[in-house]
């Protein structure tokens, strides 16, 4: 990547000529998709710029907290594409965000700010930074590389909302990405005001009646193979109906089993309406998304998944199964 700073403002001359704004995340934002959006248009707004935010649908419970949220048009096309200027934020290619080309196209200009690994510079204006452990720690630098006489802050909601994305894309400060800059910047925003403590309640120590009866489930179901070192949890449509859950209230199931010394793959196959959907974790030993991949799905090294349509869910596990025993079988 070219210097950081010169990159930074780089973005920065583009937000200073743009008036007319179009901001969005990607599909089903996460923490630090809704975060990062959320941040740019308070600030932007600040700054006298108009500004149209959009997320695609769904918006996770979890994330319902966030402040300014109700700027942001949920699922809700603009009727004209009349903005001079478009921010992407965590979209690795120009189709992450939805059906955005007719904003896209009449666009004078194109801004894309991500940290995924593999990224097209699709922007008239990119600043990709695979270093960085989050587009929130990005978006904290391009507020340091503001002007060199004015210094331009977060306000605590700001601070609140870029927290988020850190503390949500570096799994609590543990994975890799848990990098010092990622933790200098946790701090500062800490200073700044994030609220910190509403942010761990919320995401971290909430869950509903049905959620945690589903993870009893969930529990008492798993399975240990090859030696312990595969674990299965399978998830059937009549799981789901004996507690009215839905698969989408299984988030944080399928990383138990990786607490197990020994367990090198932790599986989550959940048997949908219309599909198989396959959650993978891995204590590090083993890419999982090596073994997704082989379904046609991705992700990362230690956390990935994929999707079946047209199969049972034994049929699926099964095959996963034997994908995994070869891939574990020496370890
Ligand atoms: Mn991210």
């Amino acid at each position: 990547m070219e210097n950081k700073t010169s990159s930074l403002r780089a973005i920065w001359e583009a937000i200073n000529t743009g008036k007319k704004f179009f901001i969005a995340g990607h599909l089903n934002p996460d923490g630090d998709s809704l975060g990062c959006t959320l941040t740019m248009t308070s600030l932007l707004e600040r700054l006298g710029k108009k500004v149209y935010a959009y997320a695609a649908p769904a918006i996770g419970n979890d994330l319902k907290f966030l402040p300014g949220l109700e700027k942001v048009h949920v699922g809700v096309l603009p009727e004209k594409a009349d903005f001079d200027t478009v921010l992407l934020l965590e979209c690795s290619d120009r189709q992450r965000g939805g059906d955005l080309e007719f904003v896209l196209q009449k666009a004078k200009t194109l801004i894309n700010i991500d940290h995924h690994l593999v990224s097209d510079a699709y922007g008239h204006v990119n600043h990709i930074d695979s270093k960085a452990s989050s587009t929130a720690e990005i978006i904290f630098q391009l507020f340091e590389a503001y002007s060199d006489e004015q210094v331009l802050l977060p306000t605590p909601d700001e601070a609140t909302c870029l927290y988020t994305g850190l503390v949500t894309d570096t799994g609590r400060f543990v994975h890799s990405n848990a990098t010092a800059e990622a933790l200098r910047v946790g701090s500062a925003l800490v200073a700044l005001g994030a609220d910190i403590a509403k942010i761990n309640q919320v995401i971290y120590f909430t869950k509903s009646y049905i959620e945690l009866k589903l993870l009893g489930r969930a529990l008492e179901k798993m399975e240990m193979r090859f030696d312990n070192k595969y674990s299965q949890i399978i998830l059937t449509r009549r799981d789901f109906e004996a507690f009215g859950a839905t698969p989408a209230q299984t988030q944080g199931i399928v990383s138990q089993p990786t607490m197990i010394p020994g367990v090198e793959v932790s599986a989550l196959i959940k048997e949908e309406p219309d599909k198989v959907s396959v959650n993978l974790r891995s204590r590090g030993g083993v890419d999982v998304s090596a073994i997704a991949q082989q379904f046609g799905g991705g992700g990362h090294a230690r956390a990935s998944g994929f999707k079946v349509i047209g199969q049972g869910v034994s049929e699926v596990a099964d095959a996963l199964a034997e994908v995994v025993h070869h891939v574990v079988k020496d370890i």
